[in-house]
């Protein structure tokens, strides 16, 4: 087995442990920063590392079309490519895909497509999606998808989600590698009995963990949270679960208190470069004119680079004069807050005190 998950702790339906892949373990529940042009937006790997980051998340899709997965392959993979020495997943270009919206077919086969950099017409399918991925050599491959959007239809949903899973097959059949793990991704929109089946069909196949798609996808966090409910159950509990496109504190919370161990989310790096940092109280916008003088931290207490070397009031200031700094510290602010919750989310499991943990977050926490 590449990939294996132990469960080192339980409390409250959340659990804490450990991944082990062929680049390293990483310890669960986890945030993984997105790297969707094998890059972290303004951060080098050493610095990712440092603040904690074990595993990071990249895009089949944008790789596939640039700069090509035969080059990367030729770099020796995209850990030597990168210069990233921990462990990688890759996101199967099932979503990407499909958040084009124009200009793409669907059938049985696979997804045919035109590139949103210059046009050309490009396929992709469980085998395609299978090949660029071993090529780029990441530790953990995700299966060939199809997130639907929100709302669909029952009919749709269903049709999609059988044809989800025989994709899901397609991909195992062709997958073969000593140094990658694949994971298949549960579907069925916003249905339960829909969830559940998915869940049976991809256990019944036994991947190496379990991606939970089409969520977070516009419905409102009362149905994500019913729907998840709705879905870890019938995951097994020796294998790792990941809630794919999800990184706001309060949803990574509430996954991890229905069994989730994984989330990723463009949302700290690119709301970071609009100015936006993270906090236990909920936003701030540190571009606002009300911190033009304030010369504390972003987030008293906070241990970051950040945090420890600036002021709110020069940070502000690097933004009005679009200094490239400016998205630096705040991206580095924003990932060092969201691994540090994970890790104080994982603490208080170990702990037993979960409970406690996540009363304390939903009293000082304002959404949005
Ligand atoms: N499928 C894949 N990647 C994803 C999703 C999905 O459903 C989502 C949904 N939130 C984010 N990323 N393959
Ligand atoms: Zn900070």
């Amino acid at each position: 087995m590449v990939i294996t998950y132990e469960q080192q702790a339980e409390c409250d339906g959340a659990r804490a442990g450990i991944l082990r892949t062929p680049h390293g373990t990483f310890k669960t529940p986890m945030f993984m920063p997105v790297g969707t042009q094998a890059t972290v937006k303004t951060l080098t790997p050493e610095e990712l590392y440092d603040m904690g980051a074990q595993v990071i998340l990249s895009n089949t899709y944008h790789l596939f079309l640039r700069p090509g997965h035969d080059l990367v392959q030729e770099a020796g993979g995209l850990h030597k490519f990168m210069n990233w020495k921990q462990a990688i997943l890759t996101d199967s270009g099932g979503f990407q895909v499909f958040s084009l919206g124009q200009m793409r077919k669907i059938t049985e086969e696979g997804v045919t497509f035109r590139s949103h950099l210059d046009g050309s017409k490009k396929f992709l399918s469980p085998e395609v999606s299978m090949d660029i991925q071993m090529a780029l050599d990441s530790d953990i491959a995700m299966a060939f998808d199809e997130c639907i959007p929100y709302p669909s239809d029952y009919e749709y949903t269903q049709m999609s989600t059988e044809r989800t899973s025989r994709w899901a097959a397609r991909c195992l059949d062709h997958h073969h590698s000593d140094t990658q793990g694949l994971f298949g991704i549960v579907q069925g929109g916003m249905y339960k009995d829909l969830r559940k089946q998915s869940c049976q069909d991809l256990v019944d196949m036994d991947f190496d963990g379990y991606g939970i798609g089409g969520l977070s996808v516009g419905e409102s966090k009362d149905i994500m949270y019913d729907i998840l409910e709705h879905t870890t159950p019938y995951l097994p509990k020796h294998k790792a679960r990941y809630l794919m496109g999800v990184g706001t504190p309060d949803c990574l919370l509430e996954g991890v208190a229905r069994g989730v161990d994984m989330f990723d989310c463009v949302f700290p790096t690119r709301v970071a470069r609009n100015g936006m940092a993270m906090t236990h109280t909920g936003r701030l916008t540190v571009r606002n004119a009300k911190y033009a003088h304030d010369f504390h931290p972003i987030e008293e207490g906070c241990q970051c680079y950040t945090c420890r070397n600036y002021s709110r009031a020069y940070i502000r200031h690097l933004f009005k004069a679009e200094e490239l700094l400016a998205y630096r510290l705040v991206s580095i602010h924003n990932l060092y807050f969201l691994l540090q919750f994970m890790r104080d989310m994982r603490q208080s499991i170990f702990d037993g005190t979960f409970r406690e943990f996540r009363k304390d977050f939903w009293k000082r926490y304002q959404d949005a």
